[in-house]
């Protein structure tokens, strides 16, 4: 969510840029047989005017027909909301994946219905290969007091309650990049971390082998705007994910996290002024502005170009 809306603003702040956005893919989840994608989906329909605004995630103007029909036969899960028109996408996506095709091209399918014919924005996966972050939660019934279940069930089903022991991108280190996605990296002008979960979002990419090392070694600099304002996250569940891989839910922490060797330049709120010269001791160019509210387009360009800005001094 973060992500896409960032990206909405960046946009609007770089017309003529090229942007390649790799997504992470580890929050899919197969439900009543069709896969689901909700990162790649969001900023598909973020960017192509087809989101649920307030929601921030799934279409404008849904229905829930199926879902209500689903219900009537008891059919499980319905923890999972799933709108008609939302619907429409999996169905697609699924009898693609059936007959063959990797999800990166898939996507792109899917993608040329919202932005077909602009070169200038491309959607990537970051693996065509399953990965599926999963959650550690106590469960005293599991021989050894643990059980892991997927993000989904985690976050959605049990509202991010159950305290994560551990989150596990199960998968993550067969997996392979995307084609297009280390190129890109190695391409770039700038490299941007949008304010996304720097665990279970940005985490899970970077967790891709090859992924970071690509970040890393890039000729372009790269900056990254803090999920995290005033000690919470901006939306979502940051904090819990972030205490669970022992870091603090704070602006400087997460730049750390990251580290110097991977980020050239960081964005902090206002509120969180002084971070930037704990970021700054870490020989990580800082600088505080505004980071919301990210939903108005202007305002994320405006973010945008404060991002663009600490870049171009980082060169
Ligand atoms: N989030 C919810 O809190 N409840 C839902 O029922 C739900 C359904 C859903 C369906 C499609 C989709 O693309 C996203 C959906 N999300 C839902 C959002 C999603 O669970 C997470 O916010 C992301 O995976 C986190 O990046
Ligand atoms: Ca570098």
């Amino acid at each position: 969510m973060g992500g896409a809306r960032f990206i909405r603003g960046l946009k609007l702040a770089a017309p003529d840029a090229q942007i390649t956005i790799v997504g992470n893919t580890a929050d899919d989840i197969t439900l009543f047989g069709l896969r689901v994608c909700p990162d790649l989906d969001t900023v598909m329909y973020t960017l192509g005017g087809g989101i649920h605004e307030e929601q921030g995630w799934g279409r404008a103007d849904e229905r829930f027909t199926v879902q209500e029909e689903l219900a009537a036969y008891r059919a499980e899960p319905q923890w999972f909301t799933l709108g008609d028109r939302d619907f429409a996408t999996h169905i697609l996506r699924t009898q693609m994946l059936d007959a063959g095709y990797p999800l990166s091209q898939v996507t792109e399918a899917l993608c040329a219905r919202w932005w077909g014919g602009r070169a200038d924005l491309r959607l990537l996966p970051m693996s065509d290969d399953r990965v599926e972050t999963h959650v550690v939660i106590d469960d005293p019934e599991t021989p050894g007091g643990r059980r892991a279940i997927h993000f989904q069930e985690w976050w959605v089903r049990r509202h991010a309650e159950p305290t994560a022991r551990a989150i596990v991108p199960v998968g993550a280190e067969q997996a392979k990049p995307a084609p297009g996605v280390l190129e890109a990296i190695g391409a770039a002008d700038v490299i941007l971390l949008p304010p996304s979960n720097p665990v279970v979002s940005i985490g899970t990419i970077l967790a891709v082998p090859g992924v970071r090392d690509a970040v890393i070694g890039a000729d372009a600099p790269v900056v990254g705007l803090s999920p995290i304002v005033g000690s919470a996250p901006v939306r979502g569940m940051a904090d819990k994910v972030l205490a669970a891989i022992g870091v603090e839910t704070d602006a400087a922490a997460v730049a750390l996290h990251y580290g110097r060797e991977l980020l050239d330049g960081w964005l902090v709120d206002t509120v969180d002024a002084d971070a930037v010269p704990v970021v700054e001791a870490a020989g990580i160019a800082c600088r505080a502005t505004k980071l919301t509210p990210l939903s108005d387009p202007a305002e994320a360009a405006r973010m945008a170009r404060e991002a663009l800005e600490l870049a171009s001094t980082r060169r």
